[in-house]
């Protein structure tokens, strides 16, 4: 299998909670290396133009405000069948579905604060990178 690159934020509620360390440990003992990584605090411009597919969607509003309520850590996960696999550690959107042993359904509490954010195709890798660490 190819090794890939994926591109995860650990959002502002698990930065807050103090387990980006533990998050981190999810990824480094599953086989993804992280190749970049930087704390950051978005601008509103920055989490609108990422989030940009969801404009039109009712929760907009409330996700650019929550992705700006503090600081995230973005950072680039390189390994084998990298962006399916880290969807997989993740669980689903929704913490209360998210199947056990994941990162949402251990550290997540809604479905707006839901912890972290996974590329969900190679496509949206390769722009989600782009967008934050260039080429
Ligand atoms: P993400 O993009 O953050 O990795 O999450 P995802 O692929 O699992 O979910 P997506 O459909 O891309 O939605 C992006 C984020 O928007 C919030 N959301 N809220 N209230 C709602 O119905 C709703 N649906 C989505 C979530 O925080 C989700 O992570
Ligand atoms: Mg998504």
């Amino acid at each position: 299998m190819a090794i890939e690159r994926t591109f995860s934020i650990i959002k502002p509620d698990a930065v807050a909670k103090n387990v980006i360390g533990k998050i981190a440990s999810r990824f480094e003992s599953n086989g993804l290396k992280m190749v970049e990584m930087q704390l950051k605090q978005l601008t509103r411009e920055e989490a609108e133009g990422f989030y940009a597919e969801h404009k039109e969607r009712p929760f907009f509003g409330d996700l650019v405000e929550f992705m700006t309520s503090g600081p995230v850590v973005v950072q680039v996960l390189e390994g084998e069948n990298a962006i399916a696999l880290n969807r997989e550690l993740m669980g689903a959107t929704n913490p209360q579905e998210a199947a056990e042993g994941t990162i949402r359904r251990d550290f997540a509490q809604s479905i707006d604060a839901n912890a972290v954010h996974g590329s969900d195709s190679p496509a949206s890798a390769e722009r989600e990178i782009a967008y934050f660490f260039g080429k």
